[in-house]
């Protein structure tokens, strides 16, 4: 344990590891698993490979980075908020080339920004799919999300960056953008820090109240029969 904790302390010349925990999130077919694949590509040792909801651990310089690729389908997006408390930060995976669904993924961007546990957290946004004809540009996507309205009323950090997650010369913006996500996160490492053990704390209590309620629930019908 010593040895570890020496180690560590000489690796990072004596900055302290910071566990950081990140969603990805946006529209299924954005490119979120995509993303993920391709930002484990750029640390190929340091990965552990999951499957599906597992969350994908790995190290950025100082950062431990664990990231929650969540899925986007309608009905899982319901999930998305058991996940929030736990997050230091977001990444949020736009497909800048369906047009159609930019009303779709506003709405859900706003509904993300304004979650209490995620309000005034830093968000990457990747304007992902820029090797699509037709794909958004920067500005225009910024419409689209009403981004400029949306940071009146959230007050967040972000960073948008157009990418595309299966070319390689695009690839590195999306490590850029991981970069400053971290970077930030990391200037507000001691408030996001306590928020997100506080809201952790809560949310467990929470749950442990619901399933005593539950369990005692049971038991009242058990005894009336
Ligand atoms: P999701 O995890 O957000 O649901 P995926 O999205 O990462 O599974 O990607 C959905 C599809 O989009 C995949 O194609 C994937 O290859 C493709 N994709 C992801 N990023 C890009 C990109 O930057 N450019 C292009 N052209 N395609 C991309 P399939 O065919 O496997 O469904
Ligand atoms: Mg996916």
């Amino acid at each position: 344990m010593l040895m570890e904790s020496c180690w560590n302390f000489l690796r990072n010349s004596g900055r302290p590891e910071r566990k950081v925990t990140l969603a990805i999130l946006g529209l299924d077919n954005a490119g979120k698993t995509t993303t993920v694949q391709s930002i484990q590509g750029e640390n190929p040792e340091d990965v552990c490979p999951t499957v599906g909801f597992s969350p994908v651990d790995l190290k950025q310089g100082q950062y431990d980075v664990t990231i929650f690729d969540l899925g986007g389908g309608e009905h899982i997006r319901g999930m998305w908020k058991h996940y929030f408390s736990e997050c230091h930060g977001v990444m949020f995976v736009v497909d800048s080339s369906d047009v159609q669904r930019m009303k779709e993924t506003k709405d859900t961007l706003a509904k993300v920004l304004r979650h209490p546990c995620i309000t005034g957290k830093p968000v990457l946004l990747l304007a992902n799919k820029q090797d699509k004809e037709g794909a958004l540009q920067e500005a225009d996507i910024v419409d689209h999300l009403t981004l400029k309205t949306l940071v009146k009323l959230n007050k967040f950090r972000y960073k948008i960056v157009p990418c595309s997650a299966v070319m390689p010369i695009r690839k590195k913006a999306i490590q850029g953008g991981l970069e400053w996500l971290l970077k930030t996160v990391g200037r507000g490492y001691n408030t996001i820090n306590e928020r997100v053990r506080k809201d952790t704390a809560e949310q467990r209590e929470q749950e442990e109240k619901y399933r005593r309620e539950r369990a005692e629930r049971v038991r009242k019908v058990r005894e009336d029969r």
